[in-house]
């Protein structure tokens, strides 16, 4: 059957500061007229990204009882979308949750670690395993620094070639996904470039953003949350990487411009009314 509000297993943490996963991809969801239904992988006070000291509640055992009640009621997702996980064990829960969207859209985002460094409760077997998710993959969402884990690569950020870009787009898709777009890459001075590649097509993408000399944590989340958003309602691959990251760098130049707290994430709620805009974005460009 064809949902006309399209259901989406979310499958990321709950942190209550700090402005990343589930609350801020919940409310992307929504507004994009998106039903989010999340599967917390952990309650934290804050995020892991300076606030020191975190509680973090592990919520593997919940997400094992309440998948086992989604198949005695027989609820299907149109999309399953992982993100943040606290346990290697839940690698195994997202693995079921993946293959049984077979006919869905299935997104990994394998947040692992960002500006070359592993995240601290990223333990190195849940970083060797992440593999497993971007097999089953239809579409993932490395930033550099996971991108580089994934393929066992040590990280630099230095200016890519077009045809650096265009192989490391490859052997990600090698691994499985048919979808690959990777952010946050130095291509053209005082840019970021987010990269994308779809195999069914053949083609490969880039899209240019103003660089801010500031980084904000969240800022992967929301990205994945536009382009999965933006997928679901039938945008192409370009055009939902312009559409994500349009609303990234516009949360996050209103946030630099506030001189807000960096710990605290973007101010998304100020611009998310710009996600009602049915506007066709078309500043992409061949890579
Ligand atoms: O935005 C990525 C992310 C998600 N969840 C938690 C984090 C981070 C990055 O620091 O700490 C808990």
């Amino acid at each position: 059957m064809q949902r006309r509000i399209k259901r989406i297993l979310a499958i990321h943490d709950m942190s209550g500061v700090g402005r990343c996963s589930l609350a801020v991809i919940a409310p992307i969801l929504s507004a994009m007229g998106h039903q989010c239904c999340p599967l917390p992988t952990a309650v934290l006070s804050t995020h892991t990204g300076g606030f020191g000291e975190v509680e973090l509640c592990d919520l593997t055992g919940y997400m094992r009882g309440a998948m086992a009640q989604y198949d005695r009621l027989a609820i299907d997702f149109d999309c399953v979308y992982s993100g943040f996980l606290s346990s290697e064990a839940q690698i195994d829960v997202c693995l079921d949750a993946l293959r049984r969207c077979a006919s869905g859209l299935r997104v990994v985002d394998p947040v692992m670690g960002d500006n070359g460094r592993p995240y601290r409760t990223y333990t190195e077997p849940m970083q060797r395993r992440m593999i497993e998710l971007v097999r089953v993959a239809d579409l993932i969402t490395p930033n550099l620094t996971e991108a580089c884990i994934l393929l066992g690569e040590p990280y630099r950020f230095e200016p890519m070639s077009v045809g650096q870009a265009r192989k490391l787009l490859v052997r990600l898709a090698e691994l499985g996904p048919s979808q690959v777009v990777v952010t946050g890459v130095q291509m053209s001075p005082g840019k970021l470039t987010n990269i994308g590649y779809d195999r069914g097509h053949g083609a490969f993408w880039r899209v240019d953003c103003e660089a801010v000399p500031v980084s904000y944590p969240g800022t992967g989340d929301i990205f994945t949350a536009v382009l999965t958003g933006a997928m679901l309602s039938g945008d192409s691959l370009p055009m939902a990487m312009r559409r994500a990251a349009d609303f990234d760098e516009l949360a996050i130049k209103t946030t630099y411009g506030y001189g807000a707290d960096q710990r605290e994430g973007v101010l998304f709620e100020s611009v998310l009314p710009t996600l009602w805009s049915t506007g066709i974005p078309e500043d992409y460009h061949s890579l």
